[in-house]
């Protein structure tokens, strides 16, 4: 089996195998898609399609990526092979092709047609800041390069024709904003609501600027992604999304954007953000509109984030010590700051590079834990079996106060910056044979269950 191209293929997949759910009663946009949706989301559920929402003409999908197995399936592997499917895939990189008479342009508005407000936007958590956006890939082009950059951010519904553009100055697109305002310029971006499974993955795969993110969906899709022209913009969109926003950012201005109810599970506080000018909607006949369910963890936030942090995660690892075993970002730990990895350790202090290396790295890791080759880091137990057992605070403890982290820690001691913590669970190097759980010789050849059937 192949990967999805578009999102409508997916969805009659997911139809077939009982894994969509159809909901025809009368649903609001305010807190009940979203309700329903965490609720599926803690039973990694179906997603959720809603035909009948209250005062909209327009249906809306929620919790696609709310089951883990939902983003392997998308490119037909299970969750056991996703790992390694995504690690050999990620950067082999395919060029889109540029199609004419793209279903997503089927519908145009421009000029006074534009109207945010007849999109079914969603209300998410009880101190957000309004409706917001969730599920929108933004495009946009470095201005020095040429270099496209697509990424997730969300937007607030500020009027018929304007939204914030959540996009932080560590972010690509954050970046981008930043050069244009230098030159006292706009943005042009373009948001794509309701796509191919593999665009939105790819969106969240961490590769440098300067890498094209639409070209790792192509290279995740093993084809070529087909774009359009914009309407408005000299930008291209994917030609199967369902709802496109042109618009291009007014520089300098703001507005304030939050609280929203963040990946940490808690709220993130309201800053200003800048503000995007729609230029023009277009849309395929019958579009669904599209939301990704953020906030405690596990959503499909969560689970579109953790294979590119899990890659990204081993791969720093590796630069440190050759001999990792397994590593786990843990879901507890938003799939973002919490690592425990195993070794096979080489030398007494490799625990503890790792655990620096680990800690001050691009990812914003706040709590690392070292383990032997001998613990399944899956198994949350035995990993604190191997602390009880193999950790002495005195000194296996590393501590780091004040780094800076590209955190929302409501705990961080500043903006932007978190304290960081290691522990060295590992048995003293040579030493581990005397460190291994108690054994029974002969346990492995004799059944209890036997005894049971008896
Ligand atoms: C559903 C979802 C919503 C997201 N919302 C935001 C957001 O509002 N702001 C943000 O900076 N990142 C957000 N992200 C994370 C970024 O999209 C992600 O880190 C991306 O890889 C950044 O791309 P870049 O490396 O090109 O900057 C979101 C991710 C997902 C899956
Ligand atoms: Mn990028």
């Amino acid at each position: 089996m192949t990967a999805f191209h578009d999102l409508r293929t997916y969805l009659d997949y997911l139809r077939k195998k009982d894994d969509l759910l159809e909901i025809n009663d009368e649903i609001s946009t305010k807190y009940e898609i979203v309700a329903l949706t965490r609720q599926s989301s803690d039973i990694e559920g179906p997603a959720l399609l809603f035909n009948n929402v209250k005062g909209y003409d327009y249906p809306v999908l929620s919790g696609l990526f709310g089951a883990e197995r939902r983003v392997s399936e998308a490119f037909g592997v299970s969750t056991s092979e996703f790992h390694n499917f995504y690690v050999e895939n990620e950067r082999k990189v395919i060029k889109p092709t540029l199609v004419e008479d793209a279903p997503c342009q089927e519908i145009v508005l421009k000029g006074d047609d534009i109207d945010l407000t007849k999109l079914p936007i969603l209300t998410h958590y009880e101190r957000d800041g309004g409706a917001y956006v969730t599920a929108g890939l933004q495009m946009s082009k470095n201005p020095d390069t040429g270099e496209r950059n697509v990424s997730i951010h969300r937007m607030l519904l500020l009027g018929k024709d304007k939204l914030t553009v959540y996009a932080p100055p560590g972010r690509h697109l954050g970046r981008i904003i930043q050069r244009n305002e230098d030159n006292g310029e706009g943005t042009e971006i373009v948001t794509a609501i309701g796509n191919a499974p593999a665009l939105s993955i790819a969106s969240q795969a961490r590769v440098p600027m300067g890498y094209d993110e639409i070209d790792v969906a192509g290279g995740l899709l093993g084809e070529s992604v087909p774009m359009t022209k914009c309407v408005s913009l000299d930008q291209e969109v994917p030609a199967y999304t369902e709802i496109v926003i042109e618009g291009k950012t007014i520089p300098h201005e703001r507005a304030m954007d939050g609280p929203f109810g963040e990946y940490p599970g808690t709220y993130s506080r309201a800053a200003e953000a800048p503000v995007l000018q729609v230029t023009a909607i277009t849309m395929r006949k019958k579009p669904f509109y599209t939301n990704a369910l953020t906030g405690m963890p596990m959503t499909e936030n969560h689970w579109m984030m953790k294979p590119a942090v899990q890659a990204l995660a081993f791969e720093e690892a590796y630069k440190i010590c050759p001999e990792v075993v397994d590593l786990n970002v843990t879901n507890g730990g938003t799939t973002r700051h919490h690592i425990i990895v195993s070794i096979k350790k080489r030398h007494e202090s490799e625990a503890r590079n790792l655990i620096a290396g680990l800690l001050a790295g691009p990812i914003g890791v706040k709590l690392v834990v070292v383990v032997d080759e001998d613990i399944d880091v899956h198994d949350t137990e035995m990993v604190e079996w191997a602390v009880n057992n193999r950790f002495q605070a005195g000194k296996d403890l590393v501590v780091i106060p004040n780094l800076y982290s590209p955190t929302l820690d409501p705990s961080a001691p500043a903006h932007r910056a978190s304290d960081k913590m290691g522990m060295d669970a590992t048995a003293p190097y040579g030493k581990l044979d005397d460190f291994k759980a108690a054994y029974t010789p002969g346990i492995e050849n004799i059944r209890l269950e036997d005894y049971m059937k008896k």
